[in-house]
């Protein structure tokens, strides 16, 4: 009987979440979320578990929304893996990360593909350990030609660096005389941000109650809807985003009779 009611409740929760689903892919859906997945330690310690085991489940999460995204019909999903700032943790928690990207897409990467699923990074690939940059080309390799939702990883990823980098190298073809500086304007910026060829974000997330942006996607984000919940990422689920998207669209909504640049 218990059994029965549960299994009832379930159907409930599912058949709630697929009417939203359609409901939500009736009106404009964000081409472009970005999250960024806090609270994964916050989740191991109220467990009395090590912190790693919260990045576990919080990898867990990473392929359940992916799944989820893609059949919403989201075109692009960037999410913070890595910031230049968490080599900062504890040796064996960052070697623990830096094997995450092998486990996720050895177990993973058959269905990304079968899914249609491009893999992009953006980051520093350089000096990440050899054994997780190898398996990341891989992905990216792998589904290069795959035009389904994009999966984007900011693994070893700051900001500031990335605004950085684009500077200079386009100070550099100021310095040599392959560009005179009265070119350089905001669409040049964007061709040499690691975001190249990615839509700007419609809708940031960021899980676990912090409310601010540590360093992501700065530039990017100027005109993005921002998000913020309490839960925390490896409870995230399918309803949490599709709160999200349903919030995004209420904004958009109210906005409705507004033009693109008074929007902004
Ligand atoms: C990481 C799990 C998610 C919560 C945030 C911290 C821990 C998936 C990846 C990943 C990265 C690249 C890739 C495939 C998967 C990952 C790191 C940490 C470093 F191609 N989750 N996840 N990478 N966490």
């Amino acid at each position: 009987m218990l059994k029965k009611l549960i299994r009832r409740k379930q159907q409930t929760i599912s058949t709630n979440l697929y009417d939203r689903k359609k409901l939500a892919q009736q009106e404009q859906l964000p081409n472009h979320i970005a999250i960024i997945m806090d609270g994964n330690g916050r989740w191991a310690k109220k467990r009395a578990l090590p912190r790693i085991a919260g990045h576990h489940e919080g990898m867990m999460t990473v392929k359940k929304i992916t799944r989820f995204a893609n059949e919403v019909g989201i075109k692009a999903l960037t999410l913070y893996a890595f910031s230049t700032e968490n080599w900062k943790r504890p040796k064996l928690e960052v070697e623990f990360l830096m094997r995450l990207p092998e486990e996720f897409l050895g177990t993973y990467l058959p269905e990304l593909i079968e899914q249609n699923v491009q893999v992009k990074m953006m980051g520093n690939l350089d000096s990440l350990p050899a054994h997780t940059k190898k398996a990341v080309v891989n992905a990216m390799e792998k589904t290069a030609a795959n035009d389904g939702l994009i999966l984007n990883f900011a693994l070893n990823y700051g900001s500031r660096d990335e605004i950085v980098q684009a500077v200079q190298q386009i100070a550099c073809e100021v310095k040599n005389g392959t560009r005179s500086a009265d070119t350089i304007s905001e669409e040049l910026l964007n061709d040499y941000l690691m975001t190249k060829g990615l839509p700007e974000p419609d809708l940031l997330i960021r899980t676990s109650g912090e409310v601010r942006l540590s360093n992501f996607m700065l530039w990017q984000l100027a005109y993005t809807e921002l998000w913020f919940t309490d839960t925390l990422w490896p409870d995230f689920d399918e309803a949490c985003l599709m709160e999200a998207i349903e919030s995004y669209q209420k904004r958009n909504r109210r906005y409705g009779g507004l033009k693109g640049e008074e929007v902004k």
